[in-house]
């Protein structure tokens, strides 16, 4: 648990969030901003602060993070295809500094993206 960091104080339960998943090690929840008509991010519980600061021991758990991905896609209605994405530092365009995979799809905003 890092001070300050909203991932880690969702993954605690201390701020609500829309939940599609959990067990002991990741937790899953809907973008609070979507770009998509469904997306949602995986989560290490562990804080990690992004894939510049990985060390060889999270490695297993970022495979647990990338496998989920198709699963709860599925769960929802993402089936037949999904984009995913993982902004890495302030210039890799990410603004919540624990690390996370995004999971979208089925139309909107992100269909126009490269
Ligand atoms: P990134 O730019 O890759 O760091 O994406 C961070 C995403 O996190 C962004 O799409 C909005 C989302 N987000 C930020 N704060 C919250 C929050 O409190 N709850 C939820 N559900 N999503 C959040």
């Amino acid at each position: 648990m890092s001070d300050n960091c909203i991932f880690c104080k969702i993954a605690q339960g201390q701020i609500p969030s829309n939940k599609v998943y959990e067990d002991d090690d990741v937790i899953a929840f809907h973008d609070i901003h979507p770009i998509a008509n469904v997306h949602f991010l995986i989560v290490p519980k562990r804080h990690i602060e992004s894939l510049l600061t990985l060390v060889p021991d999270d490695q297993a758990l970022l495979g647990k993070v990338l496998a989920l991905a198709p699963q709860l896609a599925r769960e929802q209605g993402l089936g037949e295809g999904f984009r995913t994405m993982i902004n890495t530092g302030a210039k890799g365009g990410q603004s919540v500094f624990h690390l996370h995979l995004h999971v979208f799809g089925g139309g909107g905003k992100a269909e126009t993206m490269m």
